[in-house]
């Protein structure tokens, strides 16, 4: 379909579509979201070198997921996916409490970013079925969330394993 006929379709029938980038340190969870998000299943992964993308219709959006490796080697490149991003999901994993500080330094690293500054950000409090797992006010209080200042942000418990949480992120990514 020609580019003029895609667009002019996209006014007429409200198509909308959002950029969001997965992010947070490795083992978070993040690819086992992206595609609990997408086919509605947990797929096996492998630790993510590069990235990995996905389209994700959800409240007649189209949301282009990506999905970013967080090894330490990897996260410099980051900053590669920044611009044009409505909003950003920084996955914790929640029982990962000796990494916490680790988590709390990337994500404020995050927020300082000027490409990001009128993102969207969702905080999602991973792995909330595994015993030992942080809630969502330790996680807040973690990553010393209630610093943001002038910035629209949410924390959402979620299990990728379950199924938990993942939409209600996407409910507050309104454009
Ligand atoms: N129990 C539990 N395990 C989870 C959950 N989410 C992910 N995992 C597991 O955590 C491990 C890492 O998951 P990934 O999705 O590969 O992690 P990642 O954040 O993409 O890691 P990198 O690609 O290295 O940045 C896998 O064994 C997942 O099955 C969850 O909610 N609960
Ligand atoms: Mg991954």
């Amino acid at each position: 379909m020609g580019i003029f006929v895609s667009r002019l379709l996209a006014t007429l029938f409200g198509d909308k579509e959002a950029r969001i980038l997965v992010l947070g340190l490795d083992n978070a969870g993040k690819t086992t979201i992206l595609y609990r998000l997408q086919v509605g299943e947990v797929v096996s992964t492998i630790p993510t070198i590069g990235f990995n993308v996905e389209t994700v219709q959800y409240n007649n959006i189209k949301f282009q997921v990506w999905d970013l490796g967080g090894q330490t080697s990897i996260r410099p490149y980051w900053r590669c996916y920044y611009p044009n991003t409505q909003a950003i999901i920084y996955v914790v994993d929640s029982s990962d409490t000796e990494r916490m500080s680790t988590a709390q330094d990337e994500f404020h690293a995050i927020l300082q970013e000027e490409e990001l500054k009128d993102s969207v950000i969702l905080i999602y409090a991973n792995k909330q079925d595994l015993p030992g797992a942080l809630d969502a006010a330790a996680v807040s209080e973690a990553l010393n969330l209630h610093t943001i200042k002038n910035r629209q942000w949410s924390i959402f418990k979620t299990s990728a394993i379950k199924g938990d949480g993942l939409f209600e992120g996407l409910d507050c990514v309104s454009l």
